[in-house]
């Protein structure tokens, strides 16, 4: 009944320590330590080198140590078991804290006035808008999108979602599919991007897609912010959307390559605003109780919760 623990990237200590805590009554092995594979029943990944969970013959559950599975679903050789993704209050609250800053930076005009202080000059425009005034489209209505969408209206910008399936929020226009996608970008200033990578959204944030925003905003022109997956963009079109003029700014948590590679111009690019993939950090500390408590429910024969379609990916 161990649990194996197959971390990249990421600091795997603090992951394996608080596993060793909350479940004293078994093995928490980390990858790379030697091991029975028949004693594995869990899997506990954030980006595992693939192939690595292959040969776990006795593996039950598979647990994703973040909210997105893309770096699972990517494994050509992943076990053929049940995968559950995070769903936590605390990562909710802080990509919602991301969304809202970037949209408010975006509405007031900060990095501007960065840039007028590293000048020492006083020049102010006076013109900003009211966030009434300032369309806000989240792709992505899940349980992150749902609750940035909340929170931008509490601040009062115009909110609108565009999801896979139809989904109602209170007092907040949706749109779906396809058939919405035009409609949706057609009315969007700040497209804010919080969908899962799967094959039918790779890409999506490219020139047509920017192209289609709304042209007669107040912000002088559309803004995208991109705290999904960097697979949904293509930086290139990025890149010459902002120079062109199509987009005003970007700001972007999420990379092709990550770490986001020396060379890059994107972090130079003067419109974009560039955080290292940490809008919403999955935290041990509750997140190795969720997966602890969940393992004593599958053993108690309770159902696992937040488990990921294999037919949609996410
Ligand atoms: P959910 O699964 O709860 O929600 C996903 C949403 O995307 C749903 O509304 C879904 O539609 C929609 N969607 C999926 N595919 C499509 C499609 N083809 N067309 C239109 N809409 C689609 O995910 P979360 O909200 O929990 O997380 C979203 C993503 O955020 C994660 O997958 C991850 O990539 C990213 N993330 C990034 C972090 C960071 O630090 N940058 C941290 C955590 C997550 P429907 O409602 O119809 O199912
Ligand atoms: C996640 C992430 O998916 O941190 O949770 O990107």
């Amino acid at each position: 009944m161990s649990l194996l623990v197959a971390i990249t990237q990421w600091e795997p200590e603090p992951w394996i320590e608080r596993f060793r805590r909350l479940m004293p009554e078994r093995a928490v092995i980390a990858l790379g330590e030697p091991f029975n594979p028949a004693e594995i029943r869990y899997a506990a990944s954030w980006k595992h080198p693939p192939g690595s969970l292959a040969a776990l013959p006795n593996l039950q559950v598979l647990f994703s140590l973040g909210a997105g599975v893309d770096h699972l679903m990517g494994d050509p050789q992943l076990p053929a078991v049940p995968v559950v993704r995070v769903v936590d209050d605390d990562l909710t609250n802080r990509m919602s804290e991301y969304v809202v800053l970037h949209c408010l930076m975006h509405l007031r005009r900060q990095r501007a006035y960065d840039a007028q202080q590293r000048q020492k000059l006083w020049l102010d425009d006076r013109f900003q808008p009211g966030a009434h005034h300032v369309r806000v489209g989240i792709m992505g209505l899940g349980v992150l999108g749902q609750d940035a969408a909340r929170k931008l209206k509490v601040m009062g910008f115009d909110v609108a979602g565009w999801s896979r399936s139809p989904r109602s929020v209170e007092g907040m226009a949706t749109f779906a599919g396809a058939e919405g996608l035009d409609r949706f970008l057609a009315r969007t200033d700040i497209l804010v991007c919080l969908l899962p990578l799967t094959q039918d959204t790779r890409h999506i944030l490219n020139r047509s897609v920017f192209a289609r925003l709304a042209r007669d905003g107040r912000l002088g022109g559309p803004v995208v912010i991109n705290a999904g997956r960097g697979g949904l963009q293509v930086e290139a079109d990025i890149l010459a959307a902002l120079d062109d003029g199509t987009l005003k700014a970007a700001t972007l948590d999420v990379f092709k390559t990550e770490p986001l590679p020396p060379q890059s111009p994107l972090w130079t690019h003067p419109a974009l605003t560039i955080t290292p993939h940490n809008a919403a950090m999955s935290d041990p500390e509750s997140i190795a109780v969720q997966i602890a408590e969940q393992i004593r429910n599958v053993e108690r024969g309770e159902p696992l919760r937040n488990v990921v379609d294999p037919r949609t990916g996410y």
